[in-house]
C-alpha cells in the first residue's frame, strides 16, 4: 500500500555564501504546529552542525509568514517529546550563527517570536507583525513577554502585547519592532545581513522604556499597568498574567523571565477564559460554512441601494460606501435627506479626524452615496437593501415596486429585524433574490449582521449574502426564516427572565448591576431594553398574540404612560441630560412600586433575596434554552453561531464564550435541546 508522504512542512534551501533558508510551508497561515515544531527542530540542529552554513534566514510561503503556534494544538497538551514553538526558539537560542527574519505577510504570536529570537528582522512594507495571544485569553508563550521588552522597553512591549493589534510593517520599524522595511525581495534583503555579528535579545537588559522615574519607576509602571486592564474574573485574567511575565523581564534574568513567563502560560492555556475565547475564534471562521450549501459562485455587486434614509437605512449606505461600492440611497422626505446627509458627511469627517481615512478618500466614500426620490433611477443596481417602517404591508408595496423597476437578476434584500421574510418574498415574482439582511444599530458601528435565508432563497442569492457580508466587513450569521431570527428572538427569552425576576421583588438596578458587573455584559438588560425602545417590545409581544414580557404588563403599561426608554427620557429608568448625556440609567421609585402591584395583583410571591448567581443563573439559562430552540428547530446552524450573535450583537461577555459555550462550561443542559456543535441543514420554522 503506498502511503503519501505528508509533503514537507519546512523546506531547506542553500542560497549560497553560507546561507541556509528555511521556508515555513504550511498552509493557510504556516501555522507552527507541533508536527511543523517537529521538523523545524532537527533541520536547525541540522544547520548548526553544519561548517558551511554561517546564517540562516527565515521565511514562509504562501504569502504569509506565520499566524503563530497553532490553536487547535492547544486542547492536546504537549508530551515530553513534543516539539513546540519554545522548543523551536529553545533551538535557536543554541545556534552560533546569525539568524535574520524575513517577513513577507503577517508575523503574528508565535510567528513573530520567531522573528525575535533572529538577530535582525527584515519585512515588506504590506507585512504586519503582532503579538496578538491575549485576544485568544494567552500571553506570549515563545519567549515574547521577555525579549520584546529587550527590544523596544517594558512599557511599549506591554502596551503592544496588552492591545494585541496587528501592527503594519512602517509603525513596527519606527517601534524599533523590526530593523528594516523594503518594497522588493525580502529574502534577497535579508542575504545581506549573513554573517552579520549575532545580537540576542536574551542578553540584553529590558529598560522599562517611560521617563526616568527612579526607584519608583518599575512598581509605578506594573501598578498603573494593573490597573488599566478589568479584573481577572472580569475578562481581565491574562492581561494580569501578562504584565506579572513583564514585569519578570524588567526584575529577572532572561532565564528566570522565561520560566515564569512558561508557567503563566501553562496556567492560561488551561483556563476557562482562554478555552472560551479559543471557541469564539473558530466559531467566527466557521459561520460562512453552511452545510449542504450547494458550490456556487456569488453574484458580483458592483452597485447597490438602500431605500429609506432614516438612521438604519442611512448606516447601511455608509457601510456600503466604506466598502468601495457606490450607493443610491432613496428618499422622499427632504428633511430625512438633510438629516442623512448630515450623519454621513458627520461620520466620515469623525474617520478623519480619527487618522482612519484621509481627506481625499473620506470625500470620495461620501459621494459614492448619492440620494434619489425616485425608484426609477434603481434599473442597474445590483441589491436593494429596504429599510423602510417596519411594517408588512409597507415593506410588501415596497418589494412589489422594487420587482418592477430593478433588472431581474438583482437581489432584493430586506433589514427587518422581525417579520416574515417569506411573506415579503411574496410580494414579488422573484423569492429565489429575496432574503434579510438584519443589520444591527448603529449599522456602520455593529459588526454582526445575521442574513435570513428564505423558504425559496437561491443557493447563489444566500453566497452572494454571505460573500457581501464579508466584503462589507461584518460579522455575518446565516439564520432561518423565524420571528426575531437568532439575535431578537432570544432578546425576548432573556428579558422575559428579566422582568420576572424584578416581579419578585429585585429592583431593576441590582438585576442590571449583577448582569454588567458582575457577569460582564456591556450593558443590563433593564439598560438594553431602554436603549432599544418599549414600543419595539410592546409592538413585538403584540405581534405574538400580546404575550407580555414576562408574567405582568409592565411594558404595556409604561408605554401607555409615554414612558419609552432613552428617547422619551424614561423607561424602565429615568434619564436626565445633564446626567452622562441622558443615556445614564437612574432607577425611578414610579416603576418598582409600579411593578409590584401589578406582581401583587397577579398574585406573584415575592423572592427579592435571590443571590447575586441565581440571577446570573437564571438570565443565561433563559438564553440557553432559547438558543437550543433555534439550534432543535434549525433556525441556528450551530451552537456557535449563537454564541457569536450574542457576543457581537448584544455584548455577551466573550470570555464566556457566548451562551451556548457558557452552558456547557456551567453544566447546564437547556431544555429541549443541545449545547453539543450539531451542525443541521436550515429549516424554514
Ligand atoms: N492556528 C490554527 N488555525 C489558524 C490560525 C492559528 N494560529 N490562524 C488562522 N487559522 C486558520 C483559521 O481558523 C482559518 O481556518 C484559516 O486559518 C484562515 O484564517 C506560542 C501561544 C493569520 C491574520 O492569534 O489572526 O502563537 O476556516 O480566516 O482572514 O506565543 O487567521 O480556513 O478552516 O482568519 O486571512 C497567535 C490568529 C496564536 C493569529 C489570517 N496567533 N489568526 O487572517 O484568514 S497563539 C493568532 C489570525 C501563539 C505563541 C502563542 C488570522 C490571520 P479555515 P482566517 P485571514
Amino acid at each position: 500500500m503506498t502511503t503519501t508522504a505528508t509533503p514537507a512542512r519546512v523546506k531547506s534551501t542553500d542560497l549560497g555564501d553560507g546561507v541556509r533558508l528555511l521556508t515555513l510551508d504550511n498552509p493557510p497561515v504556516n501555522a507552527l504546529g507541533y508536527a511543523l515544531c517537529g521538523e523545524l527542530v532537527p533541520l536547525l540542529e541540522a544547520a548548526a552542525q553544519d561548517a558551511s552554513v554561517n546564517t540562516i534566514v527565515f521565511t514562509g510561503a504562501n504569502g504569509m509568514f506565520s499566524g503563530g503556534a497553532d490553536v487547535n494544538d492547544f486542547n492536546t497538551p504537549p508530551t515530553a517529546d513534543t516539539k513546540t514553538v519554545r522548543s523551536v526558539i529553545e533551538a535557536m537560542e543554541r545556534i552560533d550563527k546569525t539568524l535574520v527574519a524575513a517577513i513577507d505577510g503577517n508575523a503574528l504570536g508565535g510567528g513573530y517570536e520567531l522573528a525575535l529570537a533572529c538577530d535582525y528582522r527584515i519585512a515588506t512594507a504590506k507585512s504586519r507583525v503582532g503579538l496578538p495571544e491575549i485576544k485568544l485569553g494567552l500571553l506570549p508563550g515563545g519567549g515574547g513577554t521577555q525579549r520584546l521588552p529587550r527590544l523596544v522597553g517594558a512599557y511599549e512591549a506591554l502596551q503592544v502585547m496588552l492591545k494585541g493589534d496587528l501592527i503594519k510593517a512602517p509603525d513596527a520599524l519606527a517601534k524599533g519592532m523590526l530593523d528594516e522595511v523594503i518594497d522588493a525581495d525580502v529574502v534577497a534583503a535579508a542575504k545581506k545581513y549573513a554573517g552579520k555579528p549575532k545580537r540576542r535579545l536574551s542578553e540584553r537588559k529590558a529598560e522599562l522604556g517611560v521617563a526616568n522615574l527612579g526607584l519608583f519607576a518599575t512598581p509605578f509602571v506594573v501598578a498603573q499597568a494593573h490597573m488599566m486592564v478589568p479584573p481577572e474574573e472580569n475578562g481581565g485574567y491574562a492581561a494580569h498574567k501578562l504584565i506579572d511575565a513583564v514585569q519578570a523581564a524588567i526584575e529577572l534574568p532572561f532565564e528566570r523571565g522565561w520560566a515564569r513567563e512558561v508557567r503563566l502560560f501553562m496556567e492560561l492555556v488551561q483556563s476557562k477564559p482562554s478555552a472560551a475565547l479559543r471557541h469564539v475564534f473558530f466559531a467566527e471562521r466557521e459561520l460562512s460554512k453552511v452545510p449542504g450549501l450547494p458550490k456556487t459562485e456569488p453574484v458580483e455587486i458592483k452597485k447597490a441601494a438602500v431605500i429609506g434614509a432614516g438612521t438604519m437605512g442611512t448606516g447601511i449606505a455608509i457601510v456600503f460606501a466604506e466598502a468601495g461600492i457606490p450607493v443610491t440611497l432613496i428618499e422622499t422626505k427632504d428633511e430625512a435627506v438633510e438629516k442623512s446627509r448630515e450623519m454621513i458627511f458627520g461620520m466620515f469627517k469623525y474617520q478623519v479626524d480619527k487618522g482612519r481615512l484621509t481627506q481625499e478618500d473620506a470625500w470620495k466614500r461620501a459621494n459614492s452615496i448619492s440620494f434619489e426620490t425616485d425608484f426609477a433611477e434603481l434599473g442597474d443596481v445590483d441589491i436593494v437593501v429596504e429599510a423602510v417602517f417596519e411594517s408588512m404591508p409597507v415593506k410588501k408595496e415596497v418589494f412589489a415596486k422594487l420587482d418592477a423597476v430593478t433588472k431581474p437578476e438583482a437581489i432584493l434584500a430586506s433589514n427587518t429585524s422581525t417579520l416574515d421574510i417569506d411573506e415579503i418574498a411574496s410580494a414579488t415574482k422573484r423569492p429565489d433574490k429575496v432574503l434579510g439582511l438584519h443589520f444591527f444599530a448603529p449599522a456602520n458601528i455593529m459588526k454582526l449582521l445575521e442574513i435570513v435565508r428564505g423558504k425559496e432563497t437561491s443557493p447563489q442569492t444566500l453566497t452572494t449574502g454571505i460573500a457581501l457580508g464579508k466584503k462589507l466587513r461584518k460579522v455575518a450569521v446565516v439564520s432561518g426564516n423565524a420571528f426575531g431570527f437568532i439575535g431578537n428572538r432570544m432578546l425576548f427569552e432573556y428579558e422575559a427572565q428579566a422582568v420576572q425576576l424584578a416581579e419578585e421583588g429585585v429592583s431593576l438596578a441590582r438585576i442590571d448591576r449583577v448582569m454588567k458587573q458582575k457577569f460582564g455584559f456591556a450593558m443590563g438588560p433593564f439598560a438594553v431594553a431602554d436603549l432599544s425602545g418599549l414600543d419595539v417590545y410592546h409592538f413585538i409581544s403584540q405581534s405574538q398574540h400580546g404575550q407580555p414580557l414576562g408574567r405582568i404588563p409592565i411594558v404595556a403599561k409604561l408605554v401607555e404612560q409615554g414612558r419609552l426608554g432613552q428617547k422619551s427620557g424614561a423607561g424602565f429608568f429615568k434619564y436626565d441630560k445633564a446626567v452622562g448625556k441622558g443615556r445614564e440609567a437612574i432607577p425611578d421609585p414610579e416603576v418598582e412600586q409600579l411593578i409590584a402591584q401589578l406582581a401583587k395583583e397577579a398574585g406573584i410571591a415575592p423572592n427579592p433575596n435571590v443571590s447575586d448567581d441565581e440571577i446570573i443563573a437564571r438570565c443565561t439559562r433563559a438564553l440557553a434554552d432559547s438558543g437550543a430552540e433555534l439550534l432543535r428547530t434549525g433556525i441556528a446552524l450551530r451552537p456557535g453561531d449563537v454564541d457569536i450573535v450574542w457576543i457581537y450583537g448584544y455584548g455577551f461577555p466573550p470570555h464566556h464564550g457566548g451562551p451556548m459555550h457558557y452552558a456547557a462550561e456551567v453544566g447546564y443542559t437547556p431544555h429541549g435541546g443541545t449545547t453539543k456543535t450539531e451542525t443541521k441543514e436550515l429549516t424554514h420554522a
